[in-house]
């Protein structure tokens, strides 16, 4: 689509919206910007965009202007069933997400990567090692910084890999990635969804547009991403940690081995960086994207063995007497939990809650009972997670996450481990997770420093 002249819906000005408006106003397109928030709360904004001729529309969404566009590209966070969005569609307007945009003027071969858990890990592990073997790579979605800054920056890259939550594949049209990733499917984002079906429906728009020249890298370990093999266009490359594949990349008694087309690689896990299972899992997702792509085995696996992962994954934050204390606050959803929890011994002492996403909190039960010793509640989930799971062993409540931590550190017994994995998203009580870990890690370093004194 020519874009210089066109009118142009921008739909949420936060991060995608502010890349979208400026890549859209320097293409010559005819650029109007809605966002429900007003020009007070947007001021900063605004001022950065003060160069380019846009129109706004701020405080509320103005139905005619979306029935009046040529296209609307549409912000992850804006949900697509808000009303000017239906009546947009119903009158057969063009309505897509940033993603779609981007990859319109993108030709580099991507690797995209989706999944309930562990993308942003794979994600960056995926870049680096294409980074350590050569390749200059740019890196983004989900991740934080929008793909169409790619498209804008107009760098020359020999690799994309890009991060895709289900509410950016709401919006492709014709995206299409050489290599697409699924990592797992677990409930999440119940509170958008009218079902678990249709989140799953989303997240499958990422094969949409790949043929028999592409790959679709499946966790077939996940019943629910192996049930989808049999309706996609793309080559399957399946991953396991449970079973050994002749073609595909495996785990078995602490080697992974690649094998594609005859060509057999073998890696030892002995010394990774990167703790617990579900890393292994994006370990072996990434070697399989970059293998799959061109990357030497020897290289890739340099990359692999000296990767630290994430911060605000399972971060080691302190040991306050003999206690380990470990930061999770990017643990929003169930799954993710159940993943973390998986990674430590018996002995757990848990501090959990948030903003209820409307999920069920039952897939912890069997978790909680092995393995968790003190549950400490936080949050306006407390009640719903107390129903689930207050009866399976020793619960409390505590108004503040820096009371959760006091409490922990009176329960929990030298040997064990405080972890703050929430299971929940963060704005009931703080602006965001990054707020909710760093007001963790100050409880936490003030613990640790009155022990010192
Ligand atoms: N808004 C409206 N109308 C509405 C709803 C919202 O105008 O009906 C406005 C809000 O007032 C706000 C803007 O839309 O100004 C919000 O847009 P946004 O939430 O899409 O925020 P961005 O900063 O553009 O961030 C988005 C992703 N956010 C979400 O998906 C919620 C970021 O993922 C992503 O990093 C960024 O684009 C760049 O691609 C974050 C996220 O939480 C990390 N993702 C979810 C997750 O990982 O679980 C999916």
């Amino acid at each position: 689509m020519e874009l210089a002249g066109k009118k142009i819906l921008v739909v949420g000005l936060a991060r995608t919206g502010v890349a979208v408006a400026r890549f859209l106003a320097e293409a010559g397109a005819r650029v109007t910007v809605t966002d429900m928030r007003d020009d007070e709360a947007l001021a900063d904004t605004l001022n950065e965009l003060a160069d380019l001729d846009i129109d706004y529309e701020l405080g509320r969404h103005v139905p005619h202007s979306f029935l009046m566009a040529d296209l609307i590209v549409v912000s992850p966070g804006v949900p697509m069933d808000i009303k000017p969005l239906m009546m947009a569609r119903s009158q057969k307007r063009r309505v897509i997400s940033e993603v779609e945009l981007a990859s319109w003027f993108i030709k580099t071969p991507m690797v995209a990567i989706t999944g309930t858990n562990g993308k942003t890990t794979t994600t960056t592990l995926t870049g680096e090692i294409f980074r350590g073997c050569g390749f200059e790579t740019f890196v983004g979605g989900n991740i934080g910084n929008p793909l169409i800054e790619l498209a804008m920056s107009g760098q020359e890259v020999e690799r994309v890999v890009v991060e895709l939550s289900s509410f950016q594949l709401e919006g492709v049209e014709s995206f299409h990635p050489h290599v697409a990733v699924l990592l797992n499917l677990t409930e999440d984002h119940l509170d958008r969804y009218h079902s678990f079906q249709e989140y799953i429906d989303a997240k499958l728009r990422i094969f949409e547009n790949q043929t028999a020249d592409d790959y679709a890298v499946l966790n077939i370990d996940d019943p629910l991403v192996a049930a989808c093999a049999d309706k996609l266009k793309a080559r399957i490359f399946p991953m396991s940690r449970l079973s050994e594949l002749e073609e595909g990349i495996s785990y078995r008694d602490g080697f992974i081995t690649f094998a594609h087309n005859g060509k057999v690689l073998t890696f030892g896990t002995e010394g990774f960086l990167l703790k617990g299972v579900h890393n292994l899992d994006n370990i072996m997702a990434s070697l399989a994207a970059t293998l799959l792509m061109r990357c030497d085995g020897d290289c890739a696996y340099q990359t692999v063995r000296t990767f630290k992962g994430l911060p605000h994954r399972m971060e080691f934050v302190a040991e306050v007497n003999g206690v380990g204390y470990y930061e999770d606050s990017k643990g929003t959803n169930v799954g993710s939990v159940v993943k973390s929890l998986e990674s430590f011994e018996p002995g757990i002492t848990l501090i959990a809650g948030g903003k209820d996403k409307g999920g069920s909190y039952e897939p912890l039960a069997p978790l909680v009972s092995a393995r968790v010793s003190h549950l400490i509640l936080i949050g306006e989930a407390k009640e719903r997670m107390n129903e689930a799971l207050g009866s399976l062993t020793d619960t409390h409540f505590s108004e503040t996450l820096e009371g959760a931590v006091a409490l922990a550190h009176k329960l929990t017994d030298p040997g064990g481990v405080v972890l703050f994995s929430p299971a929940c998203s963060s704005f009931d009580m703080f602006k965001d997770y990054l707020e909710r870990a760093n007001c963790f890690k100050g409880a936490v370093r003030a613990l640790a420093a009155e022990g010192d004194a």
